[in-house]
């Protein structure tokens, strides 16, 4: 027997994968086809303990179907572009391209040593010139489709990173990636436009029966549908003048609107200036604005924060009973949702209700609970008696309508019979109509960085924006940028001097390049045909593998990256380009390998357990075996040295058992159940069990478990060669489980 020695046997196995081309996709049509998919890394450095159990969950995936005869598509890239290599290289006076694939060679050494069955003909690294022109011509045909745009409305900007972010990469007020502060500004930027999908992105979560619950709650609230109509105010024109017009509010509860007290207008509102121009609120007003500013419209819209307004001076008609409402201005309405208006109900709404109680504004009740202490004496009264209350807090819940003339005694509430009523109503004297928003922007796409894909467009005096020929693709990036020396490409002339293509006049080059979301949003496409030189894929190939069926990957991008991928799938698809609707069957989410005490790993804490210290003295089959076995794949789990040396243990105790059952096995002989003895029996029995249990643990994505299974049929080999020392084994049954085992 030979000593068990994984850094023998792995090299050389990896060796004969690589020479037989054992993990390459074969196009075999007659076989079943299984697209198994790992989200590509970044390229920052060499690989963690989370890309170990991402990819390793991938791999026996990937390895499990092709057993079964599939035709396995397993391949693996780098999603390249990005801010922390153009930091690296201003930081150390460098290229990114030299950071970026010096890090891809070591993370690719690193997955080759853990044995990875990756496809690595079909390799996808986005910052190359190959990749990025599709994704250049992607935008070309989402341009000529409509889904681009070009327009000026407040952003977020992080001053640390010097660039826009799409609303996204915002988290609680802190840019995604280095957590600074997110302020707004003015600028004119370029959009993708996937709120045209906003409805279909919703609905498609249903198909979704492969994805975790938690993944389609958050985008579906992110996506935000909410119901409700836009009800018309007249403005009541200043003193001796006439700029009466119509302001439009979005309300999910026009049942309240006898309980609307005040009037709201967002301070970016393009109104409120003209509202309070020359008048004695100009002053208070206008300084609100100003401080709403320096907050970002995410950060006030929460609901805990100090709430503040300004009263403008003017007044509105609510159109249900003709009252006088005062306008006011106030930083919790965002401009951006709805209408950017609001009617506020301060009996209903919590915030209106706050924001009441600071500025002394009535809070009318016009809908109770039964057990309300005013109920006996509102109940069923329509005129309005009460004009006030003292409450704690507001009422959200479904209620009975009070001083809500005809509607009073109605249920009220979000989708009530009340909420119908009245829209009905308002929509035969022409002052409201149903309405649908989504609380889902269009993704943000240009980045005034360096190290991203170029957006293929010109700006000509001339002829306006002019996209870029197709036959002028790639726009590439230019080398020779003194990134150390703080260039940008808005700086760099050799590339922005160009000419237009329609008038041939000088003109100049968009010098913003593409949120790198864009480049991972169709990567998965690329996979299917990677050598295409016409198409960034051909049709046929992505209908041979899409979709993915299954896709293993980080929590982190529940909302970002594959809400990303869901609109570009689809839109690919109205342009003819592919044929199914969403791009992943199954997910799969792995959980964060925390250290010992259960910490996040950084880097900056000095508890990262780097993949090679288990690699090194045990090899790579230890190594997956131990995350594997630790938890189930989606469970957090907490770092523990003795996993390791366990699962060490277990593959000596194999390997040991696997060549006692070699010895005694024959390959040639036949096996026949109705010669076994009963000790042989038990082997049998168990032997069967595992292979079901396996089956089974694999199809759930349960790769613990199945490992428990293995156990116990060492268990069970070594129990039966311990009987049947020194007699006869049945040599049929020793070579299969032997190779069972394995
Ligand atoms: C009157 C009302 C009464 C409201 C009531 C709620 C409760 P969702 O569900 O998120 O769609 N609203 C509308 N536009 C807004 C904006 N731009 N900024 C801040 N708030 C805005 O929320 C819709 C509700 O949020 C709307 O319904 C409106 O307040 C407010 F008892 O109208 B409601
Ligand atoms: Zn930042």
């Amino acid at each position: 027997m030979k000593e068990y020695n994984p850094h023998e046997i792995e090299p050389r196995w990896q060796k004969v994968w690589a020479e037989t081309g054992a993990h390459k996709a074969t196009e075999d049509t007659s076989k079943p086809k299984r697209y198994v998919l790992e989200m590509f890394p970044y390229p920052s450095g060499d690989i963690h303990m989370g890309h170990v159990r991402n990819y390793t969950i991938g791999d026996v995936t990937a390895r499990y179907y092709a057993m079964r005869g599939y035709d396995v598509l397993h391949p693996m890239g780098w999603d390249a572009f990005g801010l922390p290599a153009e930091n690296a290289a201003i930081k150390h006076n460098s290229h990114p391209a030299k950071w970026t694939y010096a890090n891809i060679e070591t993370q690719k050494a690193s997955f080759k040593r853990m044995g990875f069955s990756y496809d690595w003909d079909r390799t996808v690294v986005a910052c190359d010139p190959e990749y990025y022109r599709w994704g250049q011509w992607i935008f070309l045909q989402m341009y000529k489709r409509g889904l681009v745009e070009r327009r000026n409305s407040p952003v977020n900007w992080c001053p640390n990173c010097k660039t826009v972010l799409a609303n996204e990469q915002v988290t609680e007020g802190e840019c995604w990636r280095c957590h600074g502060a997110v302020e707004k500004r003015d600028l004119t930027q370029w959009y993708y436009k996937i709120t045209d999908y906003a409805q279909e992105l919703l609905d498609d979560l249903d198909q979704l029966k492969g994805w975790p619950d938690p993944v389609k709650q958050m985008q579906a609230n992110w996506i935000g549908r909410s119901e409700g109509a836009e009800v018309d105010f007249e403005l009541i024109p200043a003193e001796g003048k006439d700029d009466g017009q119509t302001i439009t509010v979005f309300t999910t509860r026009p049942d309240t609107l006898f309980g609307c007290s005040f009037f709201l207008l967002a301070p970016e509102s393009p109104l409120v200036h003209d509202l309070v121009c020359g008048t004695e609120y100009e002053a208070e007003v206008m300084a609100l604005v100003e401080g709403a500013a320096k907050v970002s419209a995410v950060e006030r819209a929460q609901g805990d924060r100090e709430k503040h307004g300004a009263f403008t001076g003017r007044y509105v008609i609510n159109p249900v009973n003709g009252e006088k409402v005062p306008v006011w201005v106030a930083d919790y309405i965002v401009a951006d949702y709805g209408t950017g208006a609001v009617m506020a109900v301060p009996c209903g709404d919590q915030r209106d209700f706050e924001f009441a109680r600071k500025y002394d504004l009535p809070i009318i009740p016009i809908i109770l609970g039964e057990d309300d202490p005013l109920y006996p004496e509102l109940n069923g009264v329509q005129e309005r008696k009460v004009t006030t209350v003292d409450w704690e807090k507001s009422y959200e819940a479904e209620g009975v309508l009070v001083q809500s003339g005809k509607y009073t005694g109605m249920v009220g509430g979000k989708h009530s019979p009340a909420v119908d009523a009245i829209i009905g109503d308002l929509e035969a004297q022409g002052k409201g109509k149903k309405s649908v928003q989504f609380r889902l922007r269009d993704w943000l796409i240009s980045r005034q960085r360096y190290w991203g894909n170029p957006i293929p467009a010109i700006h000509c005096e001339h002829c306006g924006i002019v996209p870029v020929p197709e036959d002028q693709l790639p726009v590439t990036l230019p080398e020779n940028l003194d990134l150390g020396a703080g260039e940008t490409l808005a700086e760099c002339k050799e590339f922005y001097e160009t000419t237009c293509p329609v008038c041939g006049r000088p003109a100049k080059r968009e010098t913003d390049t593409m949120d790198t979301f864009t480049c991972s949003s169709w990567y998965y496409l690329r996979y299917t045909d990677p050598h295409n030189t016409e198409l960034p894929f051909s049709r046929e190939a992505a209908d041979r593998w899409m979709p993915v069926d299954n896709y293993i990957g980080g929590i982190e991008h529940a909302i970002l990256h594959l809400l990303y991928s869901r609109f570009f799938t689809k839109a690919l698809r109205d342009l003819g380009l592919l044929s199914v609707d969403e791009p992943f069957t199954n997910l799969l989410c792995q959980g964060m390998v925390k250290d010992e005490n259960g910490d996040t790993m950084s880097k900056s804490k000095g508890n990262v357990v780097p993949p090679s210290s288990v690699i090194e003295p045990y090899g790579a089959d230890t190594m997956r075996l131990a995350i594997l076995f630790i938890a189930p794949p989606e469970k957090d789990f907490d770092w523990d040295p003795k996993a390791v040396e366990g699962a060490n243990r277990f593959i000596k105790r194999a390997w040991r058992i696997v060549w006692q059952l070699v010895q005694s096995g024959d390959a040639n002989v036949a096996f026949d159940k109705s010669v076994l003895g009963e000790t042989a029996m038990k082997l049998y029995r168990e032997r069967h069990r595992t292979i079901a249990k396996c089956t089974e643990d694999f199809d759930r994505g349960q790769f613990n478990t199945a490992i428990s299974a293995v156990m116990e049929l060492v268990n069970a080999a070594s129990a039966y060669l311990n009987a049947t020392e020194g007699a006869d084994r049945d040599k049929a049954l020793c070579y299969g489980v032997a190779k069972d085992i394995v």
